[in-house]
């Protein structure tokens, strides 16, 4: 791989987007090494959560490779789209839980991949912006979706007809970030969220996130119908008889995740 660079840990996978000189800005090859990665992450069942994170201490991701892109015809541009699309969504949809660390800029397509991980921790140096617009360009790895979801429509739609880009503080007061930390607590803070939710139920852990994902796009009785259906199947796991049997037992749980 060229620019994306793999450690495992613990169950921990962590993946670093590795294009310093550019900001690590997502051109083609980036996006399908990122691609290859995650795919494989998906097929481990011994790694439980994936960190995200960026190369150096100035950026995250500062969006597609717009180097690359200005020169794109519209079938390279619906590739290069598609090639996004589903990195994405393979993120979004992995059962394993994802963190995005976000450690400096995170724009356009970076603040859109931060957005398709599950949870967003932020260094007090993340810049936070969508400045497509500014480019003649609409956000187009899903920020016109994921965004107003996250932070409500009014919000969303300031943030992407202004470009303006925010702190670290703004999008943590706006819900964007889930919380903030000092540049060199990052990974750390991460790798302890990551251990906490690997204490728990990790297969129920797994089919929430799904509830949640899959339930946000149904009508709302559907939507509970769903959540119905997977904690029915909670019941056919050794997890929800270990972890009850083990409150009325007054003893810590030991989850096998199964
Ligand atoms: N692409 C390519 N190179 C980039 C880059 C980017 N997005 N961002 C930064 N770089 C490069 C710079 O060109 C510079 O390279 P050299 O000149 O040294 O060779 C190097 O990284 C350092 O950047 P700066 O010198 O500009 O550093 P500063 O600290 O002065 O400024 C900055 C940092 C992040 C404020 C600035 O670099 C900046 O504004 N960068 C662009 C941010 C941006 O506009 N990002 C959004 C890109 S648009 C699609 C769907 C979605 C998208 C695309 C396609 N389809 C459906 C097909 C997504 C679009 C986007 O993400």
């Amino acid at each position: 791989m060229e620019n994306i660079l793999f450690k495992e840990e613990n169950g921990i996978a962590e993946v670093t987007i590795n294009r310093p000189k550019a900001l690590n800005a997502l051109n083609t090859q980036t996006l399908k090494e990122l691609g290859v990665v995650i795919r494989d992450i998906a097929e481990r069942k011994d790694i439980k959560v994936v960190i995200i994170t960026g190369s150096g201490e100035k950026s995250f991701v500062a969006g597609a490779d717009i180097t690359e892109m200005k020169s794109k015809n519209a079938i390279e541009g619906r590739e290069m789209a598609r090639l996004a699309q589903k990195v994405f969504s393979d993120i979004e949809n992995m059962s394993q839980i994802v963190i995005a660390a976000v450690n400096g800029y995170a724009l356009g397509g970076g603040c859109e991949l931060s957005m398709a991980c599950d949870i967003r921790l932020a260094s007090t140096k993340a810049k936070f912006g969508q400045p497509e617009v500014g480019l003649g360009i609409i956000p187009g790895f899903a920020g016109t979706q994921r965004l107003p979801r996250l932070v409500g429509k009014g919000i969303a739609k300031e943030l992407i007809f202004t470009t303006d880009m925010i702190d670290a503080q703004e999008a943590y007061r706006i819900g964007l970030a889930n919380k903030i930390y000092e540049p060199e607590e990052l990974i750390i803070k991460a790798k302890e969220m990551a251990a906490k939710i690997m204490s728990k139920g990790i297969y129920a852990v797994s089919l929430a996130k799904s509830s949640i994902n899959n339930g946000l796009n149904m009508d709302t009785e559907s939507a509970f119908n769903f959540e119905a259906d997977l904690f029915g199947l909670c019941f056919a796991t050794e997890d929800q008889k270990e972890g009850m049997e083990a409150f009325v037992g007054k003893k810590k749980p030991n989850f096998k995740g199964c």
